[in-house]
């Protein structure tokens, strides 16, 4: 089975090319593909660069292309709750993008017509998360994430990002991401570990933290991988 892993920037998957060891480097529609094998299973990784348009390419690059039959995103988040500190662990229940706005048409924020305000991840992949947890000891958040091309750097937006969608932490890709893996029946789960807390300091605390704390989801990712082999 193919297993698709992707992250947004290179710090996000670069833990993970290392973990597989050696993998064959195809170049498509602008971007780089690495495929490996790993335990059995054939691993596609890639990341997409920023954002929901470049998100959206590579995951439907990922089912469609290389016919990933799972997608398993890992990265960094901005914290919304209070209870989500530098290095903790969000595992995605739903998504929902912030920055979707026909209001004007009395829609409520995040929907478009024959879409919906929320995409719900794959409940087994989660519920595999929390056997992953469990056995690494590390506490592991559930929750909603907010998507929107913007990065937040600021009290009021995070607050209404929080208030709007009941949101517990954002970043730039998961819900375009969870978009195409919804549409094309692909289960899909994503894992962010908290960078900053999208408020004033959020930029010195990404540039401080972004390294670390990808490593953080990408080592939990990979243990996901490992389960996923075993099955
Ligand atoms: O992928 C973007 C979303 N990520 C999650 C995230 C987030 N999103 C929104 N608001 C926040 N407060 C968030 N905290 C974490 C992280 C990432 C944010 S955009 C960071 C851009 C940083 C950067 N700009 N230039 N470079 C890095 C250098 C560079 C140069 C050339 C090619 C690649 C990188």
């Amino acid at each position: 089975m193919t297993i698709a892993i992707m992250g947004a920037m290179p710090e996000e998957i670069a833990p993970i090319l290392e973990k597989v060891g050696e993998y064959k480097t195809t170049s498509y529609a602008g971007n780089n593909y690495y495929e490996a094998q790993y335990k059995g299973l054939n691993l596609v990784i890639a990341y997409s660069k920023i954002g929901k348009v470049f998100s959206t390419l590579t995951a439907a690059t990922l089912c469609e292309h290389f016919g990933a039959k799972k997608l398993l995103f890992s990265g960094v988040a901005g914290a919304i709750s209070s209870d989500l500190k530098v290095g903790d662990l969000i595992v995605a229940t739903k998504l929902a993008q912030h920055d979707l706005d026909i209001t004007a048409f009395g829609h409520p924020f995040g929907y478009v017509p024959e879409g919906a305000v929320f995409v719900e991840s794959d409940k087994e992949l989660n519920s595999l998360a929390y056997e992953v947890a469990k056995e690494m000891q590390k506490p592991l958040q559930e929750g909603v994430i907010a998507t929107g091309d913007q990065f937040v750097a600021d009290e009021a937006r995070k607050n209404w990002i929080g208030n709007t969608f009941g949101a517990d932490a954002l970043e730039m890709e998961g819900a375009s991401v969870a978009v195409v893996c919804d549409a094309l029946n692909v289960p899909f789960f994503i894992l962010r570990a908290i960078s900053d807390a999208a408020d004033m300091d959020a930029s010195f605390s990404f540039d401080e933290f972004l390294e670390t704390s990808a490593v953080q989801s990408a080592a939990f990712v990979m243990n996901m991988v490992d389960k996923l082999a075993q099955k």
